[in-house]
């Protein structure tokens, strides 16, 4: 038996260290590495169960191209050379005819790594001159807000939330979506902290809480308001860290004024004295941190939602204090050479400047009405469309066109795999190298493969190498190994990352990033905005509720009066897990309040349609307390195929932008549910 260390590559905040047993080339035991100081030995009951997915019948062995009508899933096996020359062919004959820009790739964090994630294939998009894809679909609004603050994304380490006397989950469900951060809470509460969640659904983490507030969706800026109208107007805020480290503070004065608790009750649904607590004891409980986490950016306003709750650190002045401050993200310490990485001045050798950019979250709308040229050719790695962007019915059209090709790199055959002209198989986080960030900690880590790949697998670095040799780039970026790649991203000279070389991390695994111990980071401002101080912005802050709310439009919300929330399920990974049965029965299901299930004749368990204006989708009723009356919650990302109607929450979601970062809206999303017959 051999030991083997491997990292966890899931779109997951915790980034944990893994170990694997291997008996004669087979994974016999996955389990989490208890030497890692953040994920401590224990893993997600989703990973916990990941050698079934590696091992799974359903894993892509062979590559295949299409042998039924478009979106049929019907395939025939090919050789590798077969697929690789048809895939030159046709891209080749698309940039020719349409120009390179007619190319768009597709991709986002199937797998965090680095080289897979964003190495050979950005090189190979560049040198094409394909359109560049804006990879907003998850964080785009949060991580340009705290950029509009802080100047920076990065925050409090999760290792000293032990030190927190008031630790506040605003947005964030602990226990399905970063259960790593737990342990250092729990140690917190046995020292007496007091945890509270802000979150319109009862989660798990809700459930365990000391409070629960049960906010009114996409309403937190008039909250982070209100509490700043209570902190200044109680003399709670830390005058000096205001006047040496901050910018604007007289103009959120002035703005704040107007909310009062009783106007920001109304705005939030939450009771007038539960807002007045609330700010007491966060700006009084020493030191008090906020786990803030991307819910609430996924709504209209969810720009200036993080902005403003990114501000309450600073007013408090509990940067200064171990154990306060905010997280959100810890991404951008790892200070990487990623030019080195992607190499975009090959734009300049194939377009002679930069090419177009396309939201990834208004792929429907790339696919069906741009122009000039037309998406006329789609590469999709790591990520699921057809199931996770919203306006899925639109989504789905533009797949549809006979005259798109599309080229699908996948372990399983979902959703968007189905619509596939060419279907190549792709190798999982066990089975190839790559250099893995955190954005829930502060540890940098290398996996070396532990597992071979099964059948034909290949890891993208190594089909985008293919590609390019295939297209005669002869530039040598192209056969630059997975080393040379890391060596590249550790090189950029960052303090950071001092003394952490690609032989440090095949020896140790995971490295802490190299910054003080205890890293404080605004501790003595060193914000970094373009003045160095954090910019309160009230101008970019005054609270309008979403349109798609029971609080916005009124035409819309007589004909679709409950907001649908459809955040992440706990025990799967957006649609990663969508091929085991009991994470499409958890993905199945709409919970509703009994006050909107009544009037419509709903009882538990019945069979529903959610519907609006954009589609509608079948689902089981749960007639339950996890939603409070008006809103209605869809665990997501379910497989659309393995629905009756082949739909998942995506077909109602909106692909409506948010107010700063061009972020997908998939949390301001009204809708009507009626019974289905029987
Ligand atoms: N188990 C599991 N873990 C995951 C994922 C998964 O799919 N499943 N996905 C991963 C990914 S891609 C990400 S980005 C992270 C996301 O991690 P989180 O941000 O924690 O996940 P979400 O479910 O999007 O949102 C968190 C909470 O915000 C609440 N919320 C929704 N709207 C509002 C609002 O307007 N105001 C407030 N205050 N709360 C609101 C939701 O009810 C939800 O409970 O999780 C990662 N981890
Ligand atoms: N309704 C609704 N929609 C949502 C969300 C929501 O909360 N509600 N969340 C949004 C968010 S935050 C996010 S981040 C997105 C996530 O959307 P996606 O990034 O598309 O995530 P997944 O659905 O997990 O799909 C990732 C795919 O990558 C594949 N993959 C993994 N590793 C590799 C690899 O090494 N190579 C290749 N070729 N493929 C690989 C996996 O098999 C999987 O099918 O969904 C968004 N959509
Ligand atoms: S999904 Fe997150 S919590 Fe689960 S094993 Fe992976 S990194 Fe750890
Ligand atoms: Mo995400």
């Amino acid at each position: 038996m051999e030991l083997r260390h491997s990292v966890c590559a899931l779109d997951c905040p915790d980034c944990c260290s893994l170990l694997v047993n291997v008996e004669n080339g087979r994974a016999t035991r996955l389990r989490g590495n208890p030497d890692h100081p953040v994920t401590r030995g224990f893993l997600c009951g989703k990973v916990a169960q990941y050698l079934e997915r590696e091992y799974s019948p359903q894993r892509l062995l062979y590559p295949l191209r299409r042998a039924g009508k478009k979106g049929e899933g019907r395939f025939e096996r090919i050789s590798w050379d077969d697929a690789l020359d048809a895939i030159a062919e046709k891209l080749t004959k698309i940039a020719r005819e349409f120009g390179s820009e007619a190319i768009l790739p597709y991709s986002y964090a199937g797998t965090m790594g680095m080289l897979n994630g964003s190495g050979m294939d950005r090189r190979f998009f560049h040198r094409l001159g394909a359109t560049r894809l804006d990879r907003t679909i998850c964080s785009s609004a949060g991580g340009a807000a705290l950029t509009a603050t802080q100047g920076v994304r990065y925050g409090t380490e999760p290792e000293q939330f032990r030190f927190s006397k008031f630790i506040l989950a605003w947005a964030g469900n602990i226990h399905g979506t970063n259960v790593h951060l737990w342990p250092f809470i729990v140690e917190a509460r046995r020292n007496g902290a007091k945890f509270w969640v802000i979150d319109p659904i009862r989660t798990r983490t809700a459930a365990v809480a000391d409070k629960h507030l049960r906010i009114n969706p996409g309403s937190d800026l008039a909250l982070a308001l209100g509490l700043a109208h209570i902190i200044i107007g109680e003399n709670l805020h830390d005058a000096e860290y205001i006047a040496r480290y901050t910018n604007g503070f007289d103009a959120l004065k002035e703005l704040a004024r107007k909310y009062d608790p009783e106007r920001v009750s109304s705005l939030t649904g939450i009771a007038k004295e539960d807002i007045v607590e609330l700010a007491r004891t966060y700006a009084l409980s020493r030191p008090a941190a906020i786990r803030l986490n991307y819910g609430v950016q996924r709504s209209e306003r969810g720009g200036a939602a993080v902005r403003a709750i990114s501000m309450l650190p600073a007013l408090t002045g509990s940067w200064r204090e171990r154990g306060g401050g905010l997280q959100l993200s810890t991404s951008q310490a790892f200070h990487f050479d990623k030019a080195s990485l992607e190499m975009p001045e090959l734009q300049m050798k194939s377009l002679g400047c930069e090419a177009r950019l396309i939201n990834m979250a208004e792929l429907g709308k790339a696919l069906t009405e741009v122009d000039a040229p037309p998406v006329k050719a789609i590469v999709v790695y790591n990520s699921n469309p057809a199931a996770i962007a919203p306006n899925q019915n639109l989504v789905r059209r533009g797949l549809l066109r006979e005259d798109l090709f599309t080229v699908v790199l996948e372990q399983f055959q979902n959703d968007t795999a189905d619509y596939a002209d060419i279907l190549l198989p792709a190798t999982t986080f066990l089975e190839h190298t790559d250099l893995y960030f955190a954005y829930g900690h502060y540890y940098l880590q290398l996996a070396r493969p532990a597992l071979p790949a099964p059948g034909e697998a290949r890891s993208n670095v190594e089909v985008f190498r293919a590609l390019a040799k295939r297209m005669h780039f002869d530039d040598p970026c192209f056969d630059a190994t997975d080393d040379d790649m890391i060596r590249g991203l550790l090189g950029s000279g960052h303090p950071f990352l001092r003394g952490i070389t690609l032989e440090r991390l095949d020896r140790e695994h995971f490295v802490r990033l190299n910054m003080p111990d205890p890293f404080l980071p605004f501790a003595e401002g060193g914000f970094a905005t373009p003045s160095g101080k954090l910019e309160f912005g009230a101008d970019t802050l005054d609270y309008a509720p979403p349109v798609e709310s029971r609080h916005g439009s009124a035409a819309l919300t007589k004909r679709y009066p409950l907001e649908m929330i459809s955040s992440k399920n706990d025990d799967s990974m957006n649609s990663t897990f969508g091929h085991r049965d009991a994470v499409d029965c958890a993905t199945s299901i709409l919970h509703i309040h009994r006050d909107d299930a009544a009037p419509r004749g709903i009882e538990n368990g019945d069979r529903v349609r959610a519907f609006n204006d954009r589609g509608s989708l079948v689902l089981t009723a749960e007639v339950d307390g996890v939603v409070p009356p008006g809103v209605v919650r869809v665990p997501s990302v379910r497989w659309a195929k393995r629905a009756p109607d082949a739909r998942n929450a995506n077909a109602l979601t909106s692909d409506r932008l948010t107010d700063i970062g061009g972020g997908p809206t998939f949390y301001s999303c009204l809708v009507e549910v009626e019974r289905c017959g029987d």
